[in-house]
């Protein structure tokens, strides 16, 4: 007789890897779900393409958790409101064409928006490296995150996706791994990651969105990402610019797809 505890072991193992098994040639594969990674993967699965999110932390969500410095509101601008709007997502009127959102169910809604439009999400998985092949970046080198946190010598996995998306934040690492060790040149005005400057509110929800584009073949860049390997200046608690920055880079994507 099975017991319960064959079931439920057999059950998660078997769905697990019928998940894994199944993403492990995609259309799109993002790195990091925060915002823009998020909505990103939300659309290009909402409009068909095959995709998996990479997420080191067991909490997708990215900087979207803890506000600004930890009071659970952020804030919004007009023109990304629409989005929220396509995801139900509350938001509250301020001053200025500004509206806050609760932090924890913006987070909350574009984890299940992304899950629910068919995005596989792979939390607790550590992008350590790509795939660069025929002069394209053609893939992902992936493990577990405890497994490269406490340094094991344990070999990774590999995906492979016709289109890789960095939505690494701040560090851009994709972006970064691919300048180091593929010795590539990328569309910014260094032809590397330029590097954040200081904070200046508008124009660097400005330039998140302008510097969301295809920096190499098979390479693209949404949010903070972008925005850094652009030279762009730092926003903080304003996230109109991540979400706006998601819906472009999934737009370009989908178009070069299907092109
Ligand atoms: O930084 P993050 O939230 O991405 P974003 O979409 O949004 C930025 C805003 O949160 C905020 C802002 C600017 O002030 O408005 O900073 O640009 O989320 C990035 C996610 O990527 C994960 C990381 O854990 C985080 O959740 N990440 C980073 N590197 C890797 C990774 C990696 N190598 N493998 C897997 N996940």
């Amino acid at each position: 007789m099975t017991t319960m505890e064959e079931t439920i072991t057999r059950a998660i193992v078997e769905r697990y890897f019928d998940k894994l098994r199944s993403h492990l040639r995609l259309d799109v594969a993002i790195v990091g779900a925060g915002p823009s990674g998020l909505v990103a993967a939300r659309d290009l699965a909402a409009a068909g393409k095959r995709v998996a999110l990479f997420e080191r932390k067991l909490a997708p969500g990215g900087g979207v958790w803890g506000g600004g410095m930890l009071m659970n509101e952020v804030v919004v601008q007009e023109p990304a409101l629409a989005v929220l709007r396509d995801l139900q997502v509350d938001t509250h009127p301020f001053e200025g064409g500004y509206a806050t959102v609760d932090a924890v169910q913006l987070a909350a809604g574009l984890i299940f928006a992304a899950s629910k439009a068919g995005a596989a999400i792979f939390n607790a998985v550590s992008v350590e490296d790509i795939v660069f092949q025929n002069d394209r970046v053609a893939g992902l080198v992936v493990n577990w995150a405890p497994v490269q946190r406490l340094e094991m010598h344990v070999d990774p996995l590999v995906v492979t996706a016709r289109a890789v998306l960095d939505g690494t934040g701040h560090p851009a690492e994709v972006i970064g791994m691919a300048c180091r060790k593929a010795g590539i040149r990328i569309d910014t005005p260094t032809g590397g990651v330029v590097g954040e400057r200081p904070m200046w509110m508008e124009r660097g929800e400005q330039s998140t969105v302008e510097s969301t584009k295809q920096l190499y073949p098979g390479l693209y860049a949404s949010g903070m990402a972008a925005n850094n390997a652009s030279g762009g200046a730092r926003m903080g608690p304003i996230f109109g610019g991540m979400l706006l920055s998601g819906r472009k880079a999934a737009e370009l994507i989908r178009r070069d797809l299907d092109a």
